[in-house]
């Protein structure tokens, strides 16, 4: 009697239950909610603004002395059987880097920006009619055959003791946005609910249970639940917002409208919410982070905010502060800040 309760229990609460890595995961991201703002960064471990590849460093550690809370990892051209992703990051170091930050007690999300599986050009061709083709036509067994190494990796995600380690996941982002070949421009919402659920679905069949689902549109309060696949199959809710104008007043108001709405669906379907990802490019006002930033995501209840990448190849592509940016001192500040939670804030809370 006791075992069909908790088989009845563990099946009514779907993958994630409190049984489950991810189930954990989630009870643990709905504490630190509490408890303030965790910081994350993309690809934190494998580069930073002026280094790439050496182990040990970090812009954010060498800038403020802790590691972010959130480290964040893209898994595009795993599908194509590569061994390094869109930036080259190679897979097996990946792997390496997440379980280091899960065991200095940090959290890890991954996104993916998939090829297009019709035209064999990146996931910024829209063209195609991919998102129909992977779920019935031609592409669906290619595509099944990506979720299945996909599977494999997140399934290979163990620390030496065989100790799963849980990772947000969260595809498909930015649909709502007509950049991307499952972005509004190239599918129906209907069509874009039928692949997140598939997905879902594939990756728990294939014994992922160590995924948090979170659903991440970027701006655009109307479309926000557009293409919502539905509550059973999203843990958290998202939402990536960036300046790529140096504009401040843009930014802020951007940024509070999409909040309050973003908050409101929070609560109405009871997910915890983040900043999936955010950043103004190239960083032009040096106290950006705590007084832009800062004052607008204080007001939310929101479990982290992730600043996108510091491309070493790239200088646009720039983020979050590294020593010798104007920028740095601010950033310390900010790390200073009560609320904002970095590794060392959150590993002894589980
Ligand atoms: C995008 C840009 C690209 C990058 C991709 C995946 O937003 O940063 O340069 O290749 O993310 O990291």
């Amino acid at each position: 009697m006791r075992k069909v309760l908790i088989a009845l229990l563990v099946m009514s609460s779907g993958i994630v239950s409190a049984k489950t890595p991810a189930g954990k995961l989630l009870d643990r991201i709905c504490k630190l909610q509490k408890v303030g703002i965790m910081i994350g960064h993309q690809d934190d471990p494998v580069y930073g603004a002026e280094w790439k590849w050496e182990r040990g460093r970090s812009d954010v550690m060498e800038t403020c002395g802790d590691y972010p809370a959130v480290m964040g990892f893209d898994l595009g051209a795993m599908e194509l059987g590569s061994d390094k992703n869109l930036d080259g990051v190679p897979f097996d170091r990946m792997r390496e880097e997440i379980i280091a930050q899960h065991k200095r007690g940090g959290i890890v999300t991954l996104s993916w920006h998939p090829w297009n599986p019709v035209t064999g050009e990146n996931a910024w061709d829209k063209t195609g009619n991919a998102v129909s083709s992977v779920l019935n036509g031609a592409q669906k067994s290619r595509f099944d055959g990506w979720l299945t190494i996909l599977s494999w990796f997140i399934g290979s995600l163990k620390t030496e003791c065989g100790e799963p380690v849980p990772v947000i996941f969260r595809p498909w982002h930015e649909m709502s946005g007509g950049w991307f070949w499952w972005g509004k421009d190239s599918c129906t919402p209907e069509e874009y609910k039928q692949l997140f659920i598939y997905t879902y679905k594939t990756l728990v069949e294939k014994g992922c249970d160590n995924i948090v689902w979170a659903y991440s549109p970027n701006l655009g309060v109307d479309d926000f639940m557009k293409y919502y696949p539905g509550d059973e199959y999203v843990d958290m809710l998202g939402i990536d917002v960036y300046d790529f104008e140096h504009n401040n007043k843009t930014y802020t108001d951007n940024l509070t409208r999409e909040l309050d709405t973003l908050s409101k669906y929070g609560s109405e379907h009871k997910k915890p919410i983040a900043l999936t990802e955010t950043g103004s490019q190239q960083l032009q006002y040096d106290n950006w982070f705590t007084e832009v930033l800062y004052p607008i995501v204080s007001r939310y209840p929101l479990v982290y905010v992730l600043f996108w990448r510091n491309a070493h190849d790239n200088p646009k592509e720039l983020y979050i502060s590294y020593p010798k940016h104007p920028t740095a001192p601010d950033f310390k500040r900010f790390h200073d800040l009560k609320n904002t939670l970095f590794v060392k804030d959150i590993s002894k809370i589980h």
